[in-house]
């Protein structure tokens, strides 16, 4: 026990009536919607690099958090280990996710590294079985280390790359052995600063084969999660591979595994590539990739991943509507990619951000569950198409250019435009909010 959070209560459902800070106002996690348990559709993940292992740091600032268990070695990382387990008793949510740099301190070379890395899995392993979350997910920090600052799978060194891979390959047994449920793979350095001293061609096969070799590795363990590229356009790097989630779905595509990955679509992500969230998700479920989700929001004004808790509902409610048009989660979840402001010192404030943002959730899902159920946006949706159930529509799908102009000819096909009904569609959306 650490007592970082000594004086904070568990956080139970109280209802919007609610006075109580320490307390959800529209999560509650046994609510029936659509026939299952509120907590099951929205699977809430606790990311430890943002709530556990941050400092507190900006580019123009060091550390402002003092955290008791920050500092070297196995014993601090015990301590780490054992505040995100109180966290998590706070909260209640059903899953958390790490990188391997988040959970154990970082050693002189691989051996170190994958001894720190089981020894922690023990521990946290341990932990589990005594209680609280499951693992959504984890991955490899192939991006902090300097060792990596020209890529992982596409850096120009051969050593580099390998060390890449033998560290995925531990993280993927330490995912395996917690049981995680997904796997992911955020590329922040495969990408460029420069075109001058960059061979993209080379650069894509190493990518391809190292993505290759991780779904190999995830059918030799019988590991039976899902393994999930997550996009993003830029930063760190100037420009990364995995831009958005077609860019990721032609590489796949490219490689032969479009049936083997999925993507992880981050709502800051989305907004850097230059798209909405819910078309980053609408998108991904269309071509059958859709995984999971870093929840969190940017700030307007600023064009940076600001990592912030997501507080608007209106727009979490159009993604969590695409994500139900999908057929909700399997094994993916909602995780909070999010990080507190570094004014934000005290442990009250990393607990409340967390609240706020699983109401922010529960109550844009519980609005997007009532317009799937309402039926008339969907109903709308049909009927701009419904021209295309007829025979003769259908048979253009598998026609060709002369038999349809004698179509048009024989029938005096002369259409006239009509209305996308926009702002009636949004009206209707926004009676539910
Ligand atoms: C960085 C980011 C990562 C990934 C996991 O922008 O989103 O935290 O989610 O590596
Ligand atoms: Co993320």
């Amino acid at each position: 026990m650490t007592g970082y959070f000594d004086g904070i209560p568990a956080i139970r459902y109280e209802g919007p009536e609610s006075d109580n800070d320490f307390a959800f106002r529209h999560y509650d996690p046994d609510a029936v919607i659509l026939g299952k348990r509120l907590e099951d559709h929205l699977r809430f993940s606790v990311a430890w690099w943002h709530s556990f292992a941050w400092p507190g740091g900006d580019p123009f600032g060091g550390p402002t958090f003092r955290r008791p268990w920050f500092g070297e070695g196995m014993a601090q990382a015990r301590a780490k280990a054992d505040a995100a387990f109180e966290l998590f008793l706070i909260l209640g949510q059903p899953f958390f996710c790490f990188h391997d740099a988040d959970i154990r301190p970082e050693g002189r070379d691989f051996a170190e590294n994958t001894r720190n890395l089981e020894a922690m899995v023990d521990y946290i392993g341990e932990k589990m079985a005594a209680g609280g979350p499951r693992l959504l997910w984890g991955t490899a920090n192939l991006f902090t280390h300097r060792r990596y600052m020209a890529g992982a799978a596409t850096n120009p060194d051969p050593d580099v790359f390998a060390f890449a891979a033998a560290t995925v390959k531990t993280c993927m047994d330490a995912t395996h052995r917690l049981g995680g449920q997904n796997y992911v793979l955020w590329g922040g350095r495969e990408g460029y600063e420069t075109l001058l001293n960059t061979d993209l061609a080379r650069e894509a096969e190493q990518a391809g084969r190292f993505l290759a070799m991780v779904v190999d590795y995830k059918h030799r363990i019988g590991f039976k999660g899902a393994i999930l590229v997550e996009p993003k356009p830029q930063e760190p790097s100037k420009h990364q591979y995995d831009h958005d989630v077609a860019t990721v779905y032609g590489f796949l595509r490219r490689f032969g595994l479009e049936g083997e990955v999925k993507v992880n679509i981050e709502q800051g992500h989305a907004i850097l590539a230059g798209h909405s969230f819910e078309h980053e998700i609408a998108l991904a479920a269309s071509l059958g990739i859709f995984g999971s989700i870093d929840m969190n929001r940017n700030d307007q004004q600023s064009g940076w991943d600001t990592d912030q808790f997501p507080n608007n509902v209106p727009e979490v409610m159009l993604a969590y509507y695409e994500i139900l048009r999908a057929g909700g989660f399997t094994t993916g979840g909602t995780n909070f990619d999010a990080k507190i402001r570094r004014q934000s010192l005290d442990p009250a404030d990393l607990v409340l951000a967390h609240v706020g943002a699983m109401d922010v959730c529960a109550r844009a899902f519980t609005a997007a569950a009532r317009l799937l159920q309402d039926g008339r946006l969907e109903a709308a949706r049909a009927a701009r198409y419904a021209g295309w159930d007829r025979p003769a529509a259908q048979a253009m799908l598998t026609g060709d250019l002369e038999a349809i102009a004698a179509r048009v000819l024989a029938e005096a096909i002369n259409p006239e435009p009509r209305s996308g009904a926009q702002e009636r569609l949004e009206n209707l959306v926004n009676r539910f909010v």
